[in-house]
């Protein structure tokens, strides 16, 4: 039997069965207890997302964590649990394909002007408004890595010229890809529509801030679904109120959900998504889940664990 310490943001014993259910078609001997109670002690694996990390800290038979869901940065946080043990992450294509969906949607929104149409059904304004023109458009798409190189290579399937960044060097097929902060410059200084879909990590944390919205061109389209502690909302709000930036599409904030005083909800050129660019979806993400558990009990290293010294 392995018994696995579960919780997914209010811990609903729900969607606990679906995914038990869904690993024991892999494994029967799997058990998911909840986080929260006292069975929780005697598990060896935690299968998380968001979890109250002073809970999970007291669990003293834990072995490994797992995400559940791509970004580890919320079992990393304030580096709480910083004994060592292995952390892994779904990667899941169907989650990157979702994501793609996401951002194509965002980028044709933007090139065709869908907030100017909302607001014009809104007054019963029936008028064609002016059209962006796609042929020289670049865009930028920061992180391409499992998701955000899906990304770039199906924007550049519908005929848009794309750049990526990343830390290391990436060589993509059609992708002219950078990296280093110099790199970074360039991309934003070059580009029309910038795509974040970087992990949170302290080299990432407020990346997109004021100096950076700057050197973007004026009108430049910013779409965030990486995480929301990577860009200084204040920052941004200021430059979509100038029109500096004319259409930021967002997924992720620094706080979740997002509170009804911020003032992203009032920014007409905002658009607000609740984190669901990109859901984990457990029938197709529990096969891997089940084989990462079966690796840790038979002492070998999952795949998609982890490096704690890059965070991500
Ligand atoms: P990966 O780890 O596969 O890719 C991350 C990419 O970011 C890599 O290309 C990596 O570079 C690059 N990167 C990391 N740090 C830096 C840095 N300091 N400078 C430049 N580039 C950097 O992650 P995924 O693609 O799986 O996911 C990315 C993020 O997307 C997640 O961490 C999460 O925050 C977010 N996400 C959001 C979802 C949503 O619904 N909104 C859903 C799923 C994920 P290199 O290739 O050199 O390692
Ligand atoms: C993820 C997310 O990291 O959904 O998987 O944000």
């Amino acid at each position: 039997m392995s018994i696995i310490a579960f919780f997914s943001k209010e811990s609903n014993i729900e969607l606990q069965n679906l995914w038990e259910n869904r690993l024991q078609a892999y494994s029967p001997s799997i058990r998911l207890v909840p986080l929260l109670s006292n069975e929780a002690h005697d598990a060896t694996i935690a299968l998380l997302w968001k979890p109250p990390l002073e809970k999970v800290k007291k669990l003293s038979n834990l072995k490994c964590l797992i995400s559940l869901g791509q970004g580890v940065d919320h079992i990393l946080k304030d580096n709480i649990i910083d004994y060592d043990m292995p952390v892994i992450r779904i990667v899941d294509p169907f989650m990157a394909k979702s994501m793609s969906h996401w951002v194509i949607l965002s980028v044709l929104n933007y090139i065709r002007d869908t907030f100017g149409y909302d607001y014009q059904q809104k007054n019963k304004i029936y008028k064609a408004r002016k059209e962006i023109d796609f042929t020289s458009l670049k865009i930028a798409v920061y992180g391409v890595g499992a998701i955000g190189s899906v990304v770039a290579k199906d924007l550049t399937q519908l005929g848009f010229e794309v750049e990526g960044w990343s830390r290391t060097e990436k060589n993509i097929s059609g992708i002219n890809c950078y990296s280093g902060e110099n790199r970074f410059k360039v991309l934003l200084k070059s580009s029309d529509i910038h795509v974040c879909l970087l992990p949170l990590t302290p080299a990432t944390k407020n990346i997109f801030n004021n100096l950076s919205f700057k050197m973007m061109k004026h009108g430049s389209c910013f779409i965030n679904a990486g995480r929301g502690e990577q860009v200084v909302e204040e920052h941004l709000i200021v430059n979509c109120k100038s029109g500096h930036i004319s259409s930021a599409i967002l997924d992720v904030y620094r706080e979740e959900p997002l509170p009804k005083n911020s003032k992203l909800w009032e920014q007409q050129n905002v658009r607000i998504w609740p984190h669901v660019a990109a859901e984990t979806n457990p029938e197709t993400a529990a096969k891997q889940i089940a084989n990462a558990i079966k690796c840790i009990e038979n002492g070998k290293m999952p795949p998609n664990t982890i490096d704690r010294k890059v965070g991500y």
